[in-house]
Formats: structure tokens, C-alpha cells, sequence
């Protein structure tokens, strides 16, 4: 109803017109004569931003007013994407912009592609926070996302020569989106020493001086809900030297280099996004980093809580603060130095306040990416927060003690402090204790962490603390932005487009999965899907490849976990097989295009040798003439957000094959299958819910299950470990410098034949390529494939965001929607 009525968007197309036209010659200061598509993207952004800032505003204004509970969502990663499709679609005006475009002699497609990707994140945790964003605006939640503004995102991936090549992703030269609030600042402060005295009753205050003081600026984005007049805020905080822009007394005292040294040194903090996945390496940058950003966002929501003169127990009730993995967990320890400190409030009534505040989101089980600290560099950057970490693990343990008298080996395990050499803080630990509930991203995953990494914790606390959310993508940039043609075939059947808000109703299209025309649209629309990114390919790589073939996509950071090295050796045996057979036989194997994508982390070696692994193969198998169309092997450079949106509606198979206990949920592997492609996966994370709702005939899982997994890797070191006779042979190809210098993959191959197979890809491998001829059974049947994309479809409705967020409102946030009334 707001569409119909709304009071932001443009009139008509003319209306829309007459705004770019007025941006590009006074905004913008050119003439309509040589606006080129940078300036018509410039301007019609300006357009559209125009009308969002005054819902924005009003919003902003409603919640003040509304004076309700708020929940701000703190997250040191914001994998945004792209803007302005998002907000023509979710204020309902990208045909009205199409239109007057058009008019203007530009296509609509070419505009939004002129726009740089906001790429704050890694990979699944950083575009799962945007997702949720997407999701609380267009539900109506009161909902802000804190981040911080790094000057360089995830950086740009080049493939030379088969190698990855990282470049800077300097994003910020025109950025229409963001608003920066020079009034909006919070003095940070870092090193100092702490005195404590006694007061007149006895009581120890705490003071923390000296140092350095960081100034950090406020920069905000604007966050449109769906079909709603509701927009939230994204405030990224950017660092800047606290004393301007650089010192003048030691510029003029002659010490130039020292007074640019200060200011650097300040803006180095949100310089850049630190691009390790899933992998901790304890640098103190990264430290300052996440007490820089969570001490900012800490003082401004303390600071609008404390406008409402609210006594300070009531502030659990006012404010929900969500933990993304343990990267913000210093917030705990912050808001305890705030309510102790600074106001002056009893230890234990600060501790309630705080634990009834904080949830926790774990994203991994990885023992390499549980961050933890060690305790003289803490010391040195924030001495008085180890004191409060010290406290609260001293009062933690207590409650311990009593509840397990005298059993000294399960303080060691749960205690805050681990005592190595040096001692280190356990981030995790830290943010079990400091919050009311902790969850998991998918069920299995919620088990796992409940049964192994925090098993001690499920004892001290009780098992109502631990639960679990499983995740969501939002339909609205995963189907409606990324497949329009899709999503208006749906809305064709289902009548309206209310599935994008309530995406249970696509159960509707099951309907129609024997009607021929629908079934037709329906394959035609993957197959043009498919011809564009055929297209994309021939202009980024120069391969030709054919659009009926089988589209076998596996696009994600390049992990070992992952197991794109399974993947790759499977090709490299398909390749093998079709070259032992006769031009006869060949005829009957199903043709097929291979087509990873995906970043390495700088640092990671065997991420590297994989990627080149993949790309040597693609140089021999794409040139094979024997071969021709029955294999490609493509990889596509730099996989990101916007990338994501054309390959992912192309795909027919996508691999989410994972070892069995490692990936906590996957989010792609939604996205995949919301677009109709099936997928190929291992029963891990979210792809056993997938399966309990499309049904086992609908995925093709294979491969060993998580509860077996410790006993696989037990018997590899322990037992004896012979490697799979087809894995042997593909072994053997490469080491005979099939695919170039055999030296150069060997990393690779005795990970698994020397160094135990920790991923179990020797296990697993003759099920996976038995699993992959079911697949190419499959898809030789057609229709019977087009009748699984179908069902696939239509039971997908549990996996919107939409869905996911509405479980954290009511079993963790405690908090209630926004009603809109008309204005
Ligand atoms: C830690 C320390 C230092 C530098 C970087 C990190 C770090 C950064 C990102 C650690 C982990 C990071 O991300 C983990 C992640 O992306 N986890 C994924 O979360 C998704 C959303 O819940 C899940 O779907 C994926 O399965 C999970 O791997």
C-alpha cells in the first residue's frame, strides 16, 4: 500500500528526468552534452538518494519519538555490494528510473553497472550482516549497524599468469551514498596507565589516563527498507588524528616528518580491512581496530540512551546489543568500564545491565579463527580493560567453583584466561560470559559448538543459553535484483509480489510444476541466464563455452575446508576419463563447464596453490581439441558481491562440499537454490535444512558425516591411510607435469598423502565423483530436472533473512517492529 501512496518517490518518469538532469548540471557541474554513464550513475544515484534522506529522516524522527527498544548490530564486516538497484527496487521506482533513462539515451543496466561495489567484508559473516540490514529496515525493526569505514575493502583479485595478484580497493572517490557527520565525533583512547584510589565509603575508583587519543568521525549510509517507508542507519566510523589534521607545534618546531607520522598513524586505523577469512592472527592493528570501533559505537548509544534520563537498569530494556563473532566482544568489557568508571554503579548491578544487553553470534568452529589475545599486549593497548577482563573471568570462576567444587581441570578450560606462555584472552570466552544468549547459524552447527567447543558452558550456564538461528538471505537482492525475469514469472503465479516480503507464498509455484508453459519460461530462463554469463566469460577470459552444457559452479573464499581442491582434482579425473575414451564414447558424457571463483587471503599459501592449480588446468583442458565443448574449466577473477548476482542465476549444479563439521551454515547455497539451481553438497551447515525442506530427491549429498569425522582423522595419523585409487591417478597426472611444473601443486598433493588429510579429501573423493555421474544422469533427463528446480523453488520460503531476523527479535532482542502509520 505505502507504493501507491508514498511521499518520496518521483512522480513519473519526467519527474525523475528533470532531478537527473538537474544533478549532472549543478551537482554534477556538466552539461547534458558530454554526460557520459559515470555522470548519468552520479546523478541518478543523486536522485534517488534524494528521496531516501527524507525517509530516512522521518524514521529516524519515528523511533526517537517512539522511544522504544532499538537493536544495534555491531559487526567489524558490512559486505554491502552495490546501492542503487537496491534502492530503485526497495522504494519501487527502478521503472520509472528505467523509463526516464532510457529517454535520457542510456540503458538502465549499463548505469548501475558504473557503480564500485561496497566490499567491507571477507566472505558469508560480513554479507550476512547486510542481508540482516536489508531484512530489520524492510520489517520495520529499530535497527542500526555499526561497522567501521575502512579507505580499502576486501582487495581487487587480478589472475596473472594463473597466480592471484591483490590490488588496493580504493573505493571512496565518489560515494553518493554515505553522509559524513563532522559533528558526529568520539575521542578514542589508547595506552595510558590506570591509578586506583579509595573514596570516602571505601569504595576503589579507577582512572584511566595518558596516552594517546584517536578521533573518530561518523559516516553514515542509509539502509531503504522493501516497500516500506522505513530506512535505517549504517554509521561506519573513519579514525582521524585528535588533534586535526596534523600537529603544527612540531611542524613548526621544524619536525615535519614526526607531525605526519601522528596523523598517519591515527588514519591507519580504518585504513584498511584486514582479508583474512575464518583465520586469526592476533596483529595488534587489528586490536585497535575493534576497540576503536566498538568504543565509538559504545559512547553514541549510551549517549542517545542516556537522553531519555532512564534510570540505568532499565537500559537492557531500551538497547539490544548483537555480537557478530567475538571481532566486537570488547563492548562487553567497554559498556562494564562505562556503567563502573564513569557512572559509578555497583559491580554487579554494571554486570547485569551488560549481560542482559549482549547476544553472541558464533560463526565458526575453526580453532584457527577463535581469536584470543595475548595479555601484554592487551596490557600495553587497553590496561584497564585486562583489569575488568581479570574481574569479570575472577567473579566467572567463582560461580564455577561453587557449582563444581574442586574441579580445577574445568576452571582451566572455561576460564577467560588461558594460561600459556604468554597468557592469552579468549575472545569467545569473554563473550559467553558477558551475554544472555549465544548462538549457532544452522542447526548442526548450534549442536556442534554446544557439544564440543563450548560443552563446559553448556554445564556452568544451563542449556537455555545456547541456541540457535539458522540463517537467511534477503530474496530481494538473492532473486528479485539478481533474477528479474524469475521473480516475475513467480509473481505471474502467485499474484502478486508479496513473496518478496513473505517468501513462504513461493510454495504457491508447486502449482504449475506440470504446466508446460510455465515449465518452458522456466527452463528458458536459466538457459538466458546461463548465455549471459557464457557471455561475461568470453569477454573476461576469452573461452568459449557453451550454454547448454551443465554449469557447475563453486564460487566462494578459497578455503582448504572448502575443498576446492576436491573439486579441482574430480575435473582433472573427468578430464582423465574422457581422454581414455573413444571419440564414440565421448559423445555419451554429458558436457560440462567447471567455473570457480573466489580470493584467497595474501597470506595463505595453499589458497594460492589451488587457485593456480585450477587455472593450469583450465589452460590445458580449454585448449584440448580432442575435448572441445565436453569440459571447460574457468576461473572468474575476482568474485564479489556483484559478481555474485549474474553467475549465481546461471548456475545448474552448485558445490557446496565442504568437510562434514566445518562450514557452520553457507549462505550461498540458499541463494543457489533460490534461483533454481540444485546443488551438490555435503550433509554440513545449512544444507541439511536445505534437504529436510526441498526433499532428499532434490540435492545430491554425498560423503562422510561430521560425527565420523574424528575418528577418520585419528586413524589417518594413527592407523593406516592409503590414498583413493582414482585420487592416485590424478596424483599421477599432475606429478607427470600434465598441467605445467608438477612442483609447483605439490603442496596440494601431500596435504593429503603425507600430512594425514585433515579435510578428508582422499575419504571422501570416490563418493563425491560417484555422486557427480549421478548428477550427469540427472540432468540428462531434462524435465526431470526442471520438475526438481521447480520444487526446489518452491520450498526455499525458510531461508529469507526476513525469517531468520524475526527469530532474533523475539528469542534474543526482545524486540518489537515499528508500526507506520500513514503520512
Ligand atoms: C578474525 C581475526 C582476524 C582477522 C579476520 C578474522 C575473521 C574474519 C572473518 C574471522 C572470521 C571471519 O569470517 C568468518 C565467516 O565468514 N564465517 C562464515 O559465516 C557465515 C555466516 O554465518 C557462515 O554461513 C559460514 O559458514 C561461515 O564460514
Amino acid at each position: 500500500a505505502w507504493l501507491e501512496h508514498q511521499t518520496s518517490g518521483f512522480k513519473d518518469k519526467d519527474g525523475f528526468e528533470t532531478e537527473v538532469v538537474r544533478h549532472v548540471e549543478t551537482t554534477l557541474a556538466r552539461s547534458m552534452y558530454n554526460c557520459d554513464e559515470q555522470a548519468a550513475y552520479s546523478a541518478c544515484s543523486l536522485a534517488f538518494r534524494d528521496r531516501l534522506i527524507l525517509e530516512w529522516n522521518r524514521t529516524q524522527q519515528r523511533q526517537t519519538f517512539a522511544d522504544s527498544k532499538r537493536v544495534y548490530y555491531l559487526s567489524l564486516e558490512f559486505l554491502m555490494g552495490r546501492a542503487l538497484d537496491n534502492a530503485m527496487l526497495n522504494i519501487g521506482q527502478k521503472d520509472v528510473a528505467k523509463a526516464g533513462l532510457a529517454e535520457l539515451g542510456f540503458r538502465i543496466e549499463d548505469v548501475i553497472e558504473q557503480e564500485h561495489d561496497a566490499a567491507l567484508g571477507n566472505g558469508g559473516l560480513g554479507r550476512l550482516a547486510a542481508c540482516f540490514l536489508d531484512s530489520l529496515a524492510s520489517l520495520n525493526y529499530p535497527a542500526w549497524g555499526y561497522g567501521l569505514r575502512y579507505r580499502y575493502g576486501i582487495f581487487k583479485q587480478e589472475i596473472i599468469d594463473g597466480y592471484q595478484v591483490e590490488v588496493p580497493d580504493y573505493w571512496l572517490d565518489f560515494n553518493p551514498w554515505e553522509f559524513p557527520r563532522h559533528d558526529v565525533t568520539v575521542d578514542i583512547q589508547f595506552y595510558g596507565h590506570v591509578t586506583k584510589r579509595t573514596d570516602d565509603n571505601g569504595k576503589t575508583i579507577a582512572t584511566w589516563d595518558g596516552g594517546e587519543i584517536v578521533k573518530a568521525v561518523a559516516y553514515d549510509v542509509p539502509i531503504p527498507g522493501y516497500a516500506t517507508p522505513s530506512t535505517n542507519n549504517l554509521r561506519l566510523w573513519s579514525s582521524k588524528a585528535a588533534s586535526g589534521e596534523f600537529d603544527f607545534q612540531k611542524f613548526n618546531s621544524g619536525d615535519y616528518e614526526n607531525s605526519v607520522a601522528d596523523q598517519q598513524r591515527a588514519e591507519t586505523i580504518s585504513a584498511v580491512l584486514y582479508p583474512n577469512d575464518n583465520l586469526d592472527r592476533g596483529k595488534e592493528l587489528r586490536l585497535k581496530q575493534q576497540y576503536f570501533w566498538v568504543a565509538a559505537s559504545l559512547y553514541d548509544i549510551v549517549r542517545r540512551f542516556k537522553k531519555s534520563k532512564r534510570a540505568w537498569k532499565e537500559f537492557p530494556e531500551q538497547v539490544a546489543i548483537q555480537l557478530n563473532d567475538t571481532h566486537p566482544t570488547l563492548a562487553v568489557v567497554e559498556l562494564q568500564r562505562i556503567l563502573v568508571d564513569l557512572e559509578g554503579l555497583d559491580w554487579d548491578e554494571a554486570w547485569g545491565i551488560v549481560t542482559n544487553t549482549f547476544g553472541y553470534t558464533n560463526h565458526t568452529v575453526l580453532p584457527e579463527a577463535l581469536e584470543k589475545w595475548s595479555v601484554p599486549l592487551f596490557q600495553h593497548l587497553l590496561p584497564r580493560h585486562l583489569q575488568l577482563i581479570y574481574d569479570i573471568n575472577l567473579f566467572f570462576l567463582q560461580t564455577v567453583e561453587r557449582k563444581f567444587p574442586k574441579d580445577r581441570d574445568m576452571l582451566g578450560r572455561v576460564s577467560i584466561i588461558e594460561e600459556a606462555q604468554p597468557k592469552m584472552v579468549r575472545m569467545a570466552h569473554l563473550a559467553i560470559v558477558g551475554s544472555h544468549k549465544v548462538n549457532g547459524v544452522a542447526e548442526l552447527h548450534s549442536d556442534l559448538i554446544k557439544t564440543t567447543i563450548f560443552k563446559d558452558f553448556v554445564e556452568v550456564f544451563g542449556p537455555d543459553k545456547f541456541t540457535n538461528v539458522t540463517n537467511g538471505i534477503t530474496p530481494r537482492r538473492w532473486l528479485h535484483q539478481a533474477n528479474p525475469r524469475l521473480s516475475e514469472l513467480i509473481s505471474s503465479k502467485t499474484g502478486s509480489q508479496n513473496f518478496l516480503k513473505d517468501l513462504t507464498e513461493l510454495a504457491k509455484i508447486e502449482h504449475y510444476k506440470d504446466d508446460p508453459d510455465f515449465r518452458k519460461e522456466w527452463a528458458e530462463i536459466k538457459y538466458a541466464n546461463k548465455v549471459r554469463l557464457a557471455k561475461y566469460i568470453k569477454k573476461t577470459t576469452g573461452v568459449d563455452v557453451n550454454p547448454s552444457a551443465l554449469f557447475d559452479v563453486q564460487v566462494k573464499r578459497i578455503h582448504e575446508y572448502k575443498r576446492q581442491q576436491m573439486n579441482i582434482f574430480g575435473v582433472i579425473h573427468r578430464y582423465l576419463t574422457l581422454k581414455s575414451l573413444s571419440p564414440e564414447e565421448r559423445k555419451k558424457f554429458q558436457p560440462k563447464v567447471s567455473i570457480f571463483g573466489g580470493k584467497a587471503a595474501p597470506g595463505y599459501w595453499m589458497a594460492k596453490q589451488i587457485i593456480h592449480l585450477i587455472n593450469a588446468v583450465g589452460a590445458v583442458v580449454n585448449n584440448d581439441k580432442e575435448i572441445g565443448d565436453l569440459l571447460k574449466v574457468i576461473f572468474l577473477e575476482d568474485y564479489n558481491v556483484s559478481k555474485a548476482e549474474m553467475i549465481i542465476p546461471a548456475s545448474d549444479l552448485s558445490e557446496h562440499i565442504s568437510t562434514a563439521g566445518t562450514e557452520a551454515s553457507g549462505t550461498s547455497n540458499m541463494k543457489f537454490v533460490l534461483n533454481g539451481g540444485l546443488i551438490i553438497g555435503t550433509c554440513d551447515g545449512a544444507n541439511i535444512e536445505i534437504t529436510r525442506e526441498i526433499g532428499e530427491q532434490n540435492i545430491f549429498l554425498f560423503g562422510n558425516l561430521a560425527e565420523d569425522v574424528e575418528d577418520i582423522r585419528h586413524n589417518h595419523t594413527y592407523g593406516s591411510h592409503t590414498v583413493d585409487p582414482d585420487l592416485v591417478k590424478v596424483f599421477e597426472a599432475i606429478e607427470k607435469g600434465t598441467f605445467g611444473e608438477p612442483n609447483d601443486f605439490m603442496g596440494m598433493i601431500s596435504a593429503v598423502r603425507d600430512h594425514g588429510d585433515f579435510y578428508l579429501v582422499s575419504d571422501d573423493f570416490h563418493s563425491y565423483i560417484e555422486t557427480q555421474e549421478l548428477v550427469d544422469k540427472a540432468y540428462r533427463d531434462q524435465e526431470g530436472w526442471i520438475t526438481k528446480s521447480i520444487e526446489s523453488v518452491a520450498r526455499m520460503g525458510f531461508f529469507s533473512s526476513d525469517r531468520c531476523i524475526n527469530e532474533y527479535a523475539e528469542g534474543i532482542w526482545n524486540i518489537e517492529p515499528l508500526p507506520i502509520k500513514d503520512q
